[in-house]
């Protein structure tokens, strides 16, 4: 069996995703997700004019000598655009080997850990007197995580919330848009926001938030500190990762555990944070770190240093990659939670699945291979729109990190 070809299939069922579709001279196929938010034409040509023509004629079961292949052969290592690529051909190979040995990919990858995958869902509110009645809604479907994000007194818009009522859509203009942003106002409103959700909702609901990488170490120290009253079982993206030496700063002075990850693209990304046990949480995602192959190595590393998985599932994360980490999630020892935002009906559609949610958890069901495919009529009835996330600037103007 070899591969004959490697197709490229841009979409925008509500919003932007690209999946790669490896098609075997026997008429085996598979799909990997190679969506990177606002970025998606840049692993599209990557994939289309450098790594596609490079699969033809290789044999599709060497997943791992093609991971090594098309990272150590390329000479320029790492970086979204390269890791994404990657994702999609290492994702599409597992779900074609599965098909062929007429297994689910967890199969593959040693079996069941446990009996489902335990989800977070989000809850975004205007006003800390609307976060309760979005909780509750969560809570009645069956989450027991939850994603507490709240608009911040004045500020015209946060991150992370909706001000349509709609589901938070973060891509929203072909060229970004500029929202504010304050740290004092930040930090003197976010205590309250969950010391309400606490109150409401007692002890036994696991609680996370999402800093989106605002915050200075020591300032990301002084939120720790006083959020650890109400028990979180993360602080997300406390600060930008580059300097990883920050981290010590903040675990010397709180308890509330740390996630990070969403943006990391290599096991190199983590390799410090995880060595020098920075972080409670690893959030790499199957789509944008490398692949199945890539992120159950850098979550092996994560097992020796107590850290555990937290993958990234934003709704840019095609259903593909959500398919992938259910799988990837079921099977490995130190598993955390999975994010998970449900996507659009009309995405729904465009990628039939086997995954499913009940009771707070996912399963990625018993189908051959990951259980997930592009209707190819259906996504080309939906032409590519540029989208980008927003930038970020302080009140008097000077951008901001995310
Ligand atoms: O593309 C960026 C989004 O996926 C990201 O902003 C969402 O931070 C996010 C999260 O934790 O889901
Ligand atoms: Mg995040």
């Amino acid at each position: 069996m070899r591969i004959a070809e490697a197709r490229v299939i841009v979409t925008c069922p509500g919003r932007n995703f690209v999946t790669l579709k490896i098609v075997t001279d026997d008429g085996v196929t598979g799909v990997g997700d190679a969506t990177l938010n606002g970025r998606e034409l840049a692993v599209t040509a990557y994939l289309r004019e450098h790594v596609g023509p490079a699969l033809i004629g290789r044999d599709p079961a060497r997943i791992e000598d093609t991971w090594q292949y098309l990272y150590r052969g390329a000479y320029w290592r790492r970086g979204p655009v390269t890791m994404t690529a990657i994702a999609a051909v290492d994702t599409a190979l597992w779900d074609l080997k599965g098909k062929v040995a007429g297994l689910p990919v967890y199969q593959l990858l040693g079996g069941r850990s446990r009996d489902g995958v335990t989800v977070y869902g989000h809850a975004n509110a205007a006003t800390v007197d609307e976060v309760p009645a979005a909780v509750a809604v969560l809570v009645a479907d069956g989450y027991r995580a939850v994603r507490v994000q709240c608009g911040i007194p004045g500020l015209a818009k946060t991150y992370g919330v909706s001000t349509t009522g709609d589901r938070y859509e973060p891509a929203d203009a072909a060229v970004p848009s500029e929202e504010s942003w304050s740290t004092e106002r930040y930090l003197a409103h976010v205590p309250a926001v969950f010391a309400r959700v606490r109150a409401e909702f007692g002890p036994g609901l696991r609680l996370l938030h999402d800093v989106h990488h605002r915050l200075t170490p020591i300032e990301a120290a002084r939120l720790g500190r006083s959020l650890e009253p109400y028990a979180l079982t993360w602080m997300e993206d406390p600060v930008p990762a580059e300097l990883q030496d920050g981290f010590r700063l903040i675990r010397a002075h709180t308890t509330t555990p740390i996630a990070v990850g969403e943006v990391f693209n290599s096991i190199w990304d983590c390799e410090q944070l995880l060595r020098e046990q920075l972080i409670d949480y690893l959030r790499c995602s199957v789509g944008h770190a490398g692949g199945i192959t890539h992120l159950r190595r850098i979550f092996d590393l994560a097992a020796l240093y107590h850290v555990r998985s937290g993958s990234h599932g934003a709704t840019d994360l095609s259903p593909v990659c959500l398919a992938a980490a259910l799988h990837l999630d079921l099977s490995i020892p130190n598993f955390g939670l999975q994010e998970h935002m449900p996507h659009t009906a009309e995405t729904d559609r465009v990628f039939p699945h086997a995954y499913r949610f009940s009771a707070g958890l996912m399963h990625p069901g018993d189908e051959p291979g990951l259980g997930v495919d592009i209707d190819e009529e259906l996504a080309a009835r939906y032409p590519y729109r540029p989208a980008s996330l927003p930038v970020n600037r302080l009140e008097d103007g000077t951008l901001h990190s995310w």
